[in-house]
């Protein structure tokens, strides 16, 4: 009987602790920006190995050569330099095509501190990791988008450390994503990497969010790490004078719950607040937005009132030099490139984009959607392939759930459906769900079923997210000509909001012509006015995100002139210009602002 009430009452607090949107399944540590850390960015000595050879040699020793008859046919001592962060794809050219594995070396000195840990992060590494310290093994990373961090505290010294990491690239049926995809593949330490210097026991993360439908009840939870679990948590946001104190449990963590008044984050008026988390022995600050985010029948609704989402898509290409995105300049281009188009959102294609990013956008007031990278042919049998998904969604969700601005975690990218995929797609959406309970889940779904000029969503997931998300490409791929676009009517079975998530056509900056020629800009604005002409139609349209804001690589354009390895379809040209199209839908926001207003 006892035992029964005990199995009962756990099962309870695991229930209400999954119901706050707690356990993300992973060791990330959150926040990085408050922490004490080193900077190990800048020249890291690398060996390029498109053999794969090093795993065999064990480069991670990082020998040297003892005597003069000592062959030994690898040194990082005096091998060349890249740049981290960077893709190495477009820092040399013999690498512009690379996609194998490239070994990293950084020496530094660390004085160690007492009652300090220490963990090497990397806030992404395109595709594989696998890391060592001074020849111990730290792990392995999969997936190029995400951050993730190692422990190392036992394994510095005080002098001459050295942390190896091969980088693979290679793409894999398995791999997420998989073999084809329409962006470039840039390999390497994409992003910074940082020793992250906490306490003994330390807040590793950290929720705080307002509940769904509530302007005033903030829930969250924090998480300790170490040995000291059970201790005083405090939550202060000072502007409003909040200073609220919980207890962590023996499992180090708290749940932290209260009721305020504050000014809601919104596109209008961003508004962010200092927050400070403390524990007895650790503490870090943040700048936290609060917004409701839910949908009724059609609509998407923002702090109880509808919103529509003039939005546009972004990759993480590299304004005015392409590459990946490195600093917060380049991000800071891109986004307000996007408040040029008077956009209030945008759609961060297709994985999730730095850090910075999305910390921009949250200032900026740029609503988000964020994905993670299960583009089209995803092998939906693999168990391995599934896993991956489920920890790229958790660490996409742990590093930016406190950011105000992202409303829709995207699952996936015009995924066809079949059986497997039902029940992949179907685990993520549920693991979603779980891993935060207040923002919508969606993904852009596979394409609509079409009669004739009618348009329906017919994917089986439209029943589980909470909004419909449609790429269509009608005047461009297919037969259709652009004027057709206006003829196209759109049915919706599910009374739920749509988005139309993409749509497109190719042109080359300076191209012009009458608007039936292909490839000019004037095409490209004349197929915009059509396709606004048909969004004007959809009574349940709740937003819309074109593709996309600039040209981007992508090794699968290989028309001579028009794009030599250039996606043209965007509105900025790679080197800044601004196409027609741009003004055209600068214009259409322009004028969507004015009549919701
Ligand atoms: C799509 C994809 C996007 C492509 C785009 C295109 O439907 O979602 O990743 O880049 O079309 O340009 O064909």
């Amino acid at each position: 009987m006892k035992k029964a009430l005990l199995v009962y009452l756990i099962m309870l607090t695991i229930t209400s602790v999954v119901s706050a949107g707690i356990l993300p399944d992973t060791n990330l540590i959150t926040n990085i920006d408050s922490r004490s850390k080193i900077c190990l960015d800048g020249q890291w000595r690398i060996i390029i190995d498109p053999m794969n050879r090093g795993d065999r040699m064990k480069y991670y020793r990082n020998l040297k050569q003892k005597h003069k008859g000592h062959r030994l046919e690898y040194a990082f001592d005096t091998s060349d330099y890249l740049s981290v962060p960077g893709d190495w794809n477009t820092q040399r050219d013999d690498l512009f095509y690379y996609e194998s594995s490239i070994w990293y070396r950084k020496t530094f000195d660390y004085t160690k501190k007492p009652n300090t840990r220490v963990f090497a992060y990397f806030g992404a590494a395109n595709y594989i990791a696998d890391a060592w310290l001074n020849r111990k093994t730290l792990g392995r990373h999969e997936g190029g988008f995400t951050p993730f961090n190692f422990e190392v505290t036992d394994k510095l010294k005080d002098k001459g450390n050295y942390l190896v990491v091969k980088v693979n690239s290679e793409t894999k049926k398995d791999y997420i994503p998989t073999l084809d995809f329409d962006w470039f593949n840039y390999g390497g330490l994409t992003r910074s990497v940082y020793l992250l210097e906490v306490p003994g026991t330390f807040i590793q993360d950290f929720s705080l969010q307002l509940e769904k439908s509530s302007n005033k009840n903030i829930s969250g939870w924090v998480k300790l790490n170490g040995q000291q679990k059970e201790q005083k948590i405090t939550v202060e946001i000072p502007e409003i004078n909040i200073n609220k104190t919980f207890t962590a449990d023996a499992n180090g963590f708290a749940k932290i719950d209260f009721s305020t008044k504050l000014q809601l984050w919104s596109p209008e008026n961003p508004k962010l607040y200092s927050v400070k988390i403390s524990a007895e022995t650790d503490s870090v600050t943040d700048l936290i937005g609060f917004r409701t985010i839910e949908t009724k029948g059609t609509k998407i609704i923002l702090n109880g009132k509808p919103i529509f989402l003039r939005g546009i898509c972004i990759h993480e290409e590299a304004p005015l030099r392409g590459g990946r995105v490195r600093t917060e300049d380049d991000a800071k281009i891109l986004l307000e490139w996007a408040k040029e188009l008077n956009c209030n959102y945008v759609r961060l294609a297709h994985y999730p984009h730095n850090e910075a990013t999305v910390r921009l956008a949250d200032k900026m007031g740029l609503l988000v959607w964020s994905e993670i990278p299960l583009w089209q042919k995803i092998n939906f049998e693999s168990e391995v392939t599934l896993a991956n998904a489920k920890n790229q969604l958790t660490e996409m969700v742990t590093r930016d759930k406190n950011r105000a601005c992202v409303i829709i975690w995207s699952l996936a990218n015009e995924t066809d459906v079949t059986e497997p995929r039902m029940n992949f797609l179907g685990q993520m959406v549920t693991l979603a769900r779980e891993l935060d309970s207040t923002r919508l889940v969606s993904l852009a779904m596979h394409k609509p079923d079409r009669k004739k000029y009618t348009l329906t969503t017919n994917d089986p997931l439209a029943e589980r997210v909470d909004l419909l998300a449609q790429n269509q490409y009608i005047g461009w791929y297919g037969n259709d000509k652009p004027r057709d676009i206006e003829k196209i009517t759109w049915v919706n079975n599910y009374n739920k909001p749509l988005i139309v998530s993409e749509f497109g056509c190719g042109a080359r900056f300076g191209e012009r012509g009458d608007p039936n020629t292909i490839w000019t800009e004037d095409f490209q604005e004349q197929y915009y006015k059509h396709q606004f002409a048909m969004l004007k139609n959809i009574p349940f349209l709740a937003g819309t995100s074109p593709w996309i804001l600039q040209d981007f690589r992508s090794v699968r354009r290989h028309l001579p002139y028009i794009q030599n390895s250039w996606n043209r379809k965007g509105l900025v040209s790679d080197r800044g210009h601004r196409k027609k199209a741009f003004f055209a839908l600068q214009k259409f926001y322009e004028e969507i602002k004015n009549e919701k207003q």
